[in-house]
């Protein structure tokens, strides 16, 4: 399997196209759209969201709610592009539109694309970087996560995610998978803990009045994976490397852990590694799960547990110091419409990219022309590993 996206922030539209689903799997628009409408969300956002409602048309690919094996095209429109038709258009601008409308951008943002995406594309107006470096772009992938968790549900497998940090607020209590569900879907944060949840709006409330923007640490979590996905042959087979890749391609990511992740620095091999247990009706299983569900680049059938971080966003209110690409003089940075805060939006995306990586795995290893040649391949393969 295998998709791209295309779209710019304030451009019409945003589209994905996904190769390699398999025929005959039923999907649920509706709940595919209650995950993009989860992205929209979360206590911090900007007012950009209030402009947009993010349900998609499906173009190709699904018929009579149910997969054809062709390649299938979502498409999602962007409601704002009707007050940037001109300034975001396809069509040349006449002189005097240029001077009027274009609204160019020459004081790059630190820590943003803007400066090295102009210098390498040669652009003097960086909005022709930043309408595309915008997280607005994620939309499509949740989109194509949403379409790769019908594949998911569909073979029994879970996934989840909560916010575990926003700042210095820490949620350190210990849930069940299912506690994890009912209360990170309602806190206005996606944080389990009520309490923590008030004390991350004060936070975010904080850092938008000081014209400040904070990051934060989201957790994903997939119950049930199929044991043996992935391959600890080759350095581009190993699974969790692949979802660590796409974990970090997310905007403003910049770290991520399995299980103890970076504690496992300061804790011995004997209180690290997962004692096996074996027993018939599940066959084998772990003691505990500090390695978060991976040995050797393939799942172990224990859950997966991924943590990442996000970075403040970069586009500030009250904006640090940059140079003007014309005059080369310092300059405060362009200031931009933005969130204070979008780590619960980023936990739903963080989700849907590992949902994508491991729908991809399992069609990697399994024949998938049609989704019942896929279904039948699991279970016998799953009985074999179970009596192994
Ligand atoms: C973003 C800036 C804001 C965010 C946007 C990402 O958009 P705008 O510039 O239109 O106010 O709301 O996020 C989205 C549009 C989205 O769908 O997540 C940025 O600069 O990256």
């Amino acid at each position: 399997m295998r998709f791209l996206t295309s779209g710019e922030s304030h451009g019409p539209k945003l589209t994905a196209i996904i190769e390699g689903f398999p025929s005959n799997l039923p999907v649920d628009k509706e709940r595919m759209e209650s995950e993009l409408f989860k992205r929209q969300g979360g206590y911090g956002r900007g007012r950009r969201m209030q402009i947009e409602k993010d349900s998609f048309e499906f173009g190709s690919g699904v018929r009579h709610g149910k997969t054809l094996g062709s390649p299938i095209m979502i498409e999602l429109t962007n409601d704002d592009f009707k007050s940037w038709t001109k300034i975001m258009g396809s069509d040349p601008l006449s002189p005097e539109e240029e001077d009027t409308l274009k609204r160019v951008i020459t004081k790059p943002r630190p820590g943003h694309a803007d400066l090295v995406g102009g210098m390498k594309y040669n652009h003097r107006d960086l909005r022709n970087i930043l309408e595309r470096s915008s997280a607005r772009e994620t939309a499509a992938r949740v989109a194509v996560g949403a379409l790769c968790k019908e594949l998911l549900h569909a073979l029994d497998i879970d996934i989840t995610s909560r916010v575990k940090q926003i700042g210095e607020v820490v949620d350190e209590g210990e849930y069940s998978y299912s506690e994890i569900v009912e209360k990170a879907a309602v806190s206005s944060v996606r944080m389990a803990d009520e309490a923590k949840t008030k004390e991350c709006e004060a936070l975010i409330d904080a850092a938008k009045k000081k014209g400040d923007s904070i990051g934060g640490i989201v957790e994903v979590i997939v119950n049930n994976p199929v044991p043996g996905l992935g391959s600890h042959v080759h350095y581009d087979r190993k699974l969790d490397a692949k979802i660590a890749g796409s974990v970090i391609s997310i905007n403003a990511f910049k770290g991520v852990e399995f299980g103890l992740g970076f504690k496992m620095a300061s804790t011995p091999g004997s209180k690290v590694h997962d004692e096996i247990l074996y027993n018939e009706a599940e066959g084998y299983t772990r003691k505990s799960n500090n390695l978060g569900g991976f040995e050797g680049g393939m799942t172990t059938g224990m859950p997966i547990v991924v943590n990442a971080v996000m970075k403040p966003i970069p586009t500030l209110y009250k904006p640090l110091m940059s140079v003007d690409i014309n005059t080369k003089e310092p300059f405060k940075a362009t200031i931009e419409r933005s969130d204070a805060c979008a780590v619960p939006a980023a936990s739903v995306v963080c989700e849907h990219m590992v949902a994508i990586e491991l729908a991809t795995s399992i069609l990697d290893k399994f024949p998938h022309d049609d989704f019942e040649e896929l279904k039948q391949s699991i279970e016998q393969y799953k009985t074999r590993v179970r009596e192994y």
